[in-house]
């Protein structure tokens, strides 16, 4: 199949196409905080968001934070643990990178092959009297196996962290996603199916975790101005929180959005040999925030080569997440091979997915996958 000429798009076609809410909605807010003279720590904006995210994602206690990544930190420092946390080498580097600040050290093992999310059978057979907590991520929104992690941490005394980065408002067996573990962990970046910019929060059942990462956010100062512990900054401004209230209005109707995009992508790719798909947890609600795909050995090209091709159309799909954190130099010394999460990375590939794709802009996506198939 020849790809025909208007494929070619002529701006280019990223991975995500972050969106700012309606200006006069966002001037109004704006107006508030201009009068207010209130532009950070925990102003009054700030407060109504948590509220508002509190409510919705229907979570017992809920911190807002200035980015994800500082959110997970806050939370793992907030149990104050030592010792090893086991995670998956397939993430972005953020979930790890937040462990070695803290003076902890990572143990990786193995992805499920469905999932992509940490493989519960490799946590138990990496558990030793160092290990202190696990940190599962909710991949692409899919849910961790949470049960099976929830019994391996309560037989041996491990706290449970999520990086929920990707679960925005997921629902898995009837209930949020984020009420599993003992924290959970968003983000709220621009390239996000939520975002505020950017941003992130913690989820926790516990008062007592919430309490104090809420002081941890604030350079550990308590009322009086002095520091109970070394604390960071990890606030969040008023003008990010406005536009999180906007993006919380909108986030329904765009993620309906985004699944007529992602619906269409699978019907259009289900039938080309060496595409795969990954199907979804049927126990679990979507948010439609990644396209993922497998490009396998039975495609017409590698997945580097399809890259390139794509970029020759001005598109850009990402390898998200390649490659392995593990395979990255900054953790040289966890290098070792994971069979199913160093196949998985060398193979998947995001393609561009935002609400308002249009028709044309993912036919030149289709177009281009068909015209490489056998
Ligand atoms: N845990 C997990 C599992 C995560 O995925 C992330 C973040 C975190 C933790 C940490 O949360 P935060 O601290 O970020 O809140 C992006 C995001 O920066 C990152 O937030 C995200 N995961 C990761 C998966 O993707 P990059 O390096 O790929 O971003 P970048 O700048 O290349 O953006 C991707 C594409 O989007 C670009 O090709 C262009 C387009 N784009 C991007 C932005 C920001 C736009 O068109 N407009 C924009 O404003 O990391």
């Amino acid at each position: 199949m020849k790809v025909p000429p208007q494929t070619q798009t002529s701006s280019p076609l990223y991975v995500s196409r972050p969106d700012l809410p309606n200006l006069e909605d966002t001037y109004k807010y704006l107006e508030q905080i201009k009068s207010a003279r209130y532009l950070t720590n925990n102003g009054p904006v700030l407060q109504t968001f948590e509220a508002a995210l509190r409510d919705y994602l229907s979570a017992p206690h809920i911190s807002v934070f200035s980015n994800g990544t500082l959110a997970l930190q806050s939370a793992l420092a907030g149990f104050n643990l030592s010792g090893t946390v086991i995670t998956t080498p397939y993430s972005f580097v953020a979930t790890a990178h937040i462990l070695k600040p803290l003076g902890l050290t990572p143990r990786f093992v193995d992805i499920d092959p469905e999932t992509l999310c940490i493989d519960p059978q490799h946590i138990e057979a990496a558990i030793d009297k160092d290990v202190c907590a696990i940190l599962g991520v909710h991949v692409y929104g899919t849910p961790c196996d949470v049960e099976a992690i929830e019994a391996i941490a309560h037989e041996h005394k491990l706290k449970v962290i999520y990086d929920a980065a990707h679960a925005f408002g997921i629902e898995y067996k009837g209930q949020p996603l984020l009420s599993y573990g003992d924290a959970s962990v968003l983000s709220f970046h621009a390239t996000k199916s939520f975002h505020s910019v950017e941003g992130g929060a913690i989820i926790t059942p516990h008062s007592q975790l919430d309490e104090w990462v809420r002081v941890y956010r604030n350079f550990g100062l308590d009322s009086h101005g002095s520091a109970l512990f070394e604390g960071i900054n990890g606030k969040m401004s008023e003008l990010h929180a406005a536009i999180g209230m906007l993006n919380l209005e909108r986030f329904e109707v765009q993620r309906d959005m985004r699944k007529h995009v992602v619906e269409t992508y699978k019907r259009e790719l289900a039938d080309i040999q060496g595409i795969q798909l990954i199907a979804p947890n049927s126990d679990a609600t979507q948010n439609y925030g990644y396209m993922p795909i497998r490009i396998t050995a039975d495609y017409g090209l590698d997945r580097e080569a399809l890259v390139h091709a794509f970029e020759e159309h001005n598109i850009y799909p990402r390898r998200y997440f390649y490659p392995l954190i593990t395979d990255m130099p900054a953790y040289a010394e966890h290098k070792q091979l994971f069979p199913i999460a160093s196949k998985v990375a060398d193979e998947i590939l995001c393609l561009p997915l935002f609400h308002d794709m249009d028709v044309q802009e993912q036919d030149s996506v289709i177009a281009v996958l068909k015209h490489h198939a056998q």
